[in-house]
């Protein structure tokens, strides 16, 4: 029987694809690592912090999914708390790379601490709902979207918006698009397994809350690494060409 050899030594079972999504996970951030460190030489001086976030953001992906992968082979239940101390590093990286790539904009310490606050009620707000009170989830699902609305109001309508599109960089000006992009569509992945949980207002549905969250990191944490490196790249070559005119 499959969970038994699981339970027995461990091994994955042909057919489970979440198990699949925790090895892919794995090694594919780990790759991204690599790579974004590798890069990070190619890069101008100034642009080199971002592509060392970007790599942290993997690395400490991966080094998570490392032990969630164990726990599902040893359980076939969630990973819930190694999931949320994951998200607790990564995300406020991720707000770095905002403040990071806005920075030669004019960004301040005030966006920053707005993107985190967000993320900080995006977090604690799911945590409760995933794991201290679940039979409460809807109610702790809407207040960490009320974080998550906080992050989405700053990046379209609020100070982060405004000194994108004042921008003089023709790369930061296009990158930070599609790195909102990200975090509205690319994480909307996240609420729709949330939503899967017993009891809230997709729990009837054929998904699996760990797949949709294997799913949306490899999306979010190497897609935003894969645009911050796009940016760098390509503020880097219209940095050389003025610096030669
Ligand atoms: C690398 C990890 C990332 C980018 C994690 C992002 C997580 C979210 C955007 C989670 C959002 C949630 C809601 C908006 C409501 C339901 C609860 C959450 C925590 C799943």
């Amino acid at each position: 029987m499959n969970l038994l050899n699981i339970l027995l030594d461990g091994t994955l079972a042909a057919g489970d694809y979440i198990g699949f999504t925790f090895f892919t996970g794995y090694m594919s951030m780990l790759a991204a690592s690599i790579f974004f460190i590798v890069e990070r030489g190619t890069v101008n001086d100034k642009w080199k912090t971002s592509m060392l976030i970007s790599a942290l953001i993997t690395f400490i992906a991966a080094v998570h999914y490392f032990y969630m992968r164990g726990v599902w082979l040893e359980t076939h239940e969630s990973p819930t708390q190694f999931r949320y101390i994951d998200w607790t590093l990564t995300v406020p990286l991720m707000c770095i790379e905002y403040y990071l790539i806005l920075k030669p904009a004019g960004a301040k310490g005030g966006m920053l601490s707005r993107l985190i606050f967000g993320s900080v009620v995006m977090l604690v707000a799911g945590y409760i709902g995933e794991a201290v009170v679940p039979a409460q989830n809807i109610m702790w699902g809407l207040i960490s979207t009320a974080g998550w609305a906080i992050i989405i109001y700053e990046i379209y309508m609020g100070e982060a918006s405004k000194l994108a599109a004042a921008s003089t960089s023709e790369a930061v000006k296009s990158g930070y698009k599609v790195m909102r992009w990200f975090t509205l569509v690319g994480w909307a992945i996240y609420p729709i397994g949330y939503m899967m949980l017993p009891g809230n207002l997709l729990s009837g549905m054929a998904g699996n809350i760990d797949l949709a969250y294997n799913i949306a990191d490899a999306v979010n944490k190497i897609g935003f690494g894969l645009v911050v490196y796009s940016i760098a790249k390509g503020a880097t070559a219209s940095e050389a060409t003025s610096s030669a005119a």
